[in-house]
């Protein structure tokens, strides 16, 4: 059950969580969230129908764990460094538990608890980082519209076409399409 809130970086806030809809999510920060059943995604045809309506034509999949990656401290440190990428971040948790941090128009930091069935899609340009829950463990698809050239580019990118091209679609605001 995906779970959404905001944080604050600093340690000594002890304050409830606030929690926020996947819909006050996207008009945030334009962050898409789609509900996926786990036992039966592969033949239901709502993963196909998203796919065949945005074009996403390449797929993989990844476990991150201490023993299924040989690279994994490395991994783990370059998720959890704020970024971003000019293409969409597209990703079905298959199982386990992990964060996914992004932006507001503000600059505050939103948290999106993601666990088994959970499909996020994180718009190009958008500033965020991503972290393994307790159990250090995630499996998860990836989707990409075009052959994967997976490049990270760390805060501060304000530079990037991408990036410039975000903070105008979030001024103008997020609306949904249905
Ligand atoms: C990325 O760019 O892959 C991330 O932000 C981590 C997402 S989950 C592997
Ligand atoms: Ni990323």
């Amino acid at each position: 059950m995906v779970k959404v809130w905001y944080i604050n970086d600093e340690s000594v806030d002890r304050s409830p969580p606030k929690f926020i809809s996947v819909d006050e999510l996207f008009r945030k920060t334009g962050v898409e969230y789609f509900k996926l059943n786990i036992d039966a995604y592969k033949t239901d045809g709502v993963l196909d129908k998203i796919k065949e309506e945005r074009g996403y034509s390449y797929e993989d999949e990844l476990v991150f764990s201490k023993d299924s990656l040989a690279d994994y401290e490395e991994k783990i440190k370059s998720f959890k460094t704020e970024h971003l990428h000019s293409d969409e971040e597209i990703r079905l948790i298959l199982d386990g538990l992990g964060y996914f941090d992004v932006r507001d128009g503000s600059d505050q930091w939103i948290r999106i608890e993601v666990s088994a069935g959970d499909m996020i899609i994180l718009p190009g340009g958008i500033y965020h980082r991503f972290t393994l829950g307790p159990d250090n463990y995630v499996k998860m698809r990836r989707f990409f519209s075009a052959e994967p050239v997976w490049l990270a580019y760390n805060r501060p990118s304000d530079e990037l076409d991408c990036r410039k091209q975000y903070v105008d679609r979030l001024r103008q605001g997020f609306v949904a399409a249905n």
